[in-house]
C-alpha cells in the first residue's frame, strides 16, 4: 500500500511538539488530538483499510516527536479506540467524534483536578512552581476563584526557562511573584507552604516524572518540611509502568544549554541534556487528580481501575479481536 499523505495539521503539530513550540503534557495531547481529527476530516482515502492506515500514520508521527509525556500516546490511544464503522464516512465521522471528545474531557478533568487541588491551598499561602503545568496552575486559578490570596515563587527552570510562562500566567491573574533562579530555591523553601508542580507522567509506584530539577527540589522540599503537591490529571498515568516498564526520559540538543559561541569557547567538553527526571514516591506528599487526590503509593489502585489488566502498547496496535 502506498504511503498515505499526511495532513498539514499533523506535520505541523509534530513539527512544532518536537521543536516545542507546543510544550507540557496536558497542552501536547490536545493538540495531538486535535491533529489526529483534522486528519480524519480531510482524508482523502478511498476504502475503510486505507482510511484506518492514514490515522495510524499519523498517529505514528506525532508520537515519535517527544518519548516522555505519556499523555501523548494516551491521548492517540484514546482517539483510535473510539475509531469505528464500515465505510470511510463513518470511521471519519467516529475519529473527529473521539477527538473532540477527548479534548472535552481534558478540559473538564483540568477544571475538576483545579478544585482539588485547591482545598490544599489556604489563604495567604506561598506555593513555589517548578517549570509550566497548567494542571498546577489549574489548582491556583481555582483557589483565587475561592476568594484565596496566594502568592508565589517561580523558579526559573533552566535551560528554556519555561518558569517565566508559569510568572506571565500569575501575573495576570494578580499573583504576587518572586522570580528566582533554580539554584536560589533551597534559600526561598523556608518561605513556601507548598511545592506545587506538574507531571509528564506519574508510574506504578508513585514516581513522578517532571520537568529536570523537580527531584532535587523535592529533596529540599522534604528536608525543610515544606510539602510537595503534583498536580496530574489521569492522563498523566503510565499503563506502561504496571508491568514494569520505565519511563523513558528524553535527552535534548545541547544548543539548549550552550550557544554556538559558547560551545567554542568552552571547547571539547560533554554537555548532557535530559528534559526530565524521576522524584521518588517517600519524596511527594500528594498526586492531585481530576478523581481526587492520592499519597503516591496508592496511585497504583487507581491505575489498576482505569486500565484494569489492559497494557499500553502502541496506540496504533491493531485492537485484539
Ligand atoms: C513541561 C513539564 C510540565 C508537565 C506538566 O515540560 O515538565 O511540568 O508537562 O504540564 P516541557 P501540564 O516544557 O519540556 O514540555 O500540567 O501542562 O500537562
Amino acid at each position: 500500500m502506498e504511503h498515505p499523505d499526511l495532513h498539514s495539521a499533523v506535520t505541523d503539530a509534530a513539527n512544532d511538539i518536537a521543536e516545542m513550540e507546543i510544550r507540557g503534557a496536558a497542552t501536547i495531547a490536545d493538540a495531538a488530538a486535535a491533529a489526529l481529527g483534522e486528519q480524519a476530516e480531510s482524508s482523502a482515502a478511498d476504502s475503510p483499510e486505507a482510511f484506518r492506515v492514514e490515522i495510524r500514520t499519523a498517529a505514528r508521527r506525532l508520537h515519535e516527536t517527544r518519548p516522555t509525556a505519556v499523555s501523548l500516546p494516551n491521548a492517540l490511544r484514546y482517539v483510535l479506540r473510539g475509531m469505528r464503522g464500515d465505510t470511510v464516512e463513518e470511521l471519519r465521522e467516529s475519529v473527529v467524534e473521539s477527538a473532540a471528545e477527548f479534548r472535552r474531557e481534558l478540559d473538564q478533568a483540568q477544571d475538576n483536578l483545579g478544585r482539588i487541588g485547591a482545598n490544599r491551598l489556604r489563604d495567604g499561602d506561598t506555593i513555589m512552581t517548578h517549570c509550566h503545568s497548567t494542571d498546577a496552575l489549574s489548582c491556583v486559578e481555582q483557589a483565587l476563584e475561592q476568594g484565596k490570596e496566594i502568592h508565589a515563587i517561580v523558579k526559573e527552570t533552566r535551560p528554556r526557562k519555561q518558569g517565566h510562562i508559569t510568572a506571565r500566567q500569575l501575573r495576570d491573574w494578580g499573583v504576587p511573584v518572586t522570580l528566582i533562579v533554580d539554584n536560589a530555591a533551597r534559600r526561598y523553601l523556608d518561605e513556601a507552604d507548598h511545592v506545587l508542580v506538574g507531571a509528564d507522567s506519574i508510574a506504578a509506584d508513585g514516581s513522578v516524572i517532571n520537568k529536570v530539577g523537580t527531584s532535587g527540589l523535592a529533596v529540599n522540599a522534604r528536608e525543610r518540611g515544606v510539602p510537595i503537591m503534583v498536580a496530574a490529571q489521569t492522563l498523566k498515568l503510565h499503563p506502561d509502568t504496571m508491568t514494569g516498564h520505565t519511563v523513558e526520559i528524553e535527552m535534548r540538543d545541547e544548543r539548549e544549554v550552550l550557544s554556538l559561541d559558547e560551545r567554542e569557547d568552552v571547547g571539547d567538553v560533554t554537555v548532557e541534556n535530559p528534559a526530565f527526571d524521576v522524584t521518588p514516591p517517600r519524596y511527594v506528599d500528594a498526586i492531585v487528580t481530576e478523581r481526587g487526590q492520592f499519597p503516591p503509593e496508592s496511585i497504583v489502585t487507581l491505575m489498576r481501575e482505569l486500565f484494569g489488566d489492559q497494557q499500553g502498547g502502541e496506540p496504533w496496535d491493531e485492537p485484539e479481536l
